[in-house]
């Protein structure tokens, strides 16, 4: 945030498994949203660069739509996108137990890209999809230590231990919410 101060301008990038929330949470953030815009989303094609203005800040956030078929070409080529990165944003969808394995490798290939910029990047984790009325849900009544166990404890592993880092629980329900609960720095 420092960095933000001095230039006014901050880069983000977001990125996580397709369907995860990323695009959802970007558009929480657009003061003009409302809930038809939710409903026109569709997946993110590539990248999608936004810009939220305001008088202070030039907030820049690249959106990596995270269907397979790009990941491959981020990964080759993510040295270029990490010019002038304030913060990475990394997106895990709580709600898809099935893929955390999966979502937990890609971020394990982004956090090895960054190891050695980190001193300038701020890593971000969102557990998304955090929603209030989730362990109400069969499925989803023992989430909290699901989610420790299989995603917490192995995210916090990948890691390196010089690294700062800030992990939160997300949700678009109840406005955004944004709720940590563990950093290092
Ligand atoms: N339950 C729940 N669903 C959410 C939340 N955030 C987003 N979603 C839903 O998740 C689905 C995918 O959202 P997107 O924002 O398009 O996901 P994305 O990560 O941008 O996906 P790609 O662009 O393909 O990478 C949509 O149906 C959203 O309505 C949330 O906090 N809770
Ligand atoms: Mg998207």
């Amino acid at each position: 945030m420092e960095i933000m101060k001095r230039s006014g301008k901050y880069k983000i990038l977001i990125l996580g498994l397709d369907n995860s929330g990323k695009t959802s949470i970007l558009v929480s953030m657009s003061k003009q949203s409302n809930i038809l815009s939710y409903c026109s989303l569709r997946p993110t094609k590539g990248i999608s660069i936004k810009n939220f203005d305001t008088d202070e800040i030039k907030l820049n956030v690249w959106d990596f739509g995270g269907q397979k078929q790009y990941i491959k070409e981020y990964i080759e080529n993510f040295n270029r996108y990490l010019t002038k990165t304030n913060e990475i944003i990394f997106v895990f969808d709580v709600q898809d137990i099935d893929r955390y394995d999966s979502a937990l490798n890609y971020f394990k290939d982004i956090v090895h890209l960054i190891k050695d910029n980190i001193q300038k990047i701020e890593l971000c984790i969102f557990l998304h999809k955090f929603d209030p009325n989730i362990r109400e849900k069969e499925q989803f009544k023992n989430i909290d230590e699901i989610v420790k166990r299989k995603l917490i404890d192995k995210i916090v592993k990948i890691i390196p231990a010089q690294f700062s880092y800030k992990i939160f629980k997300t949700t678009i329900y109840s406005v955004f919410e944004k709720d940590m609960i563990m950093t290092n720095g």
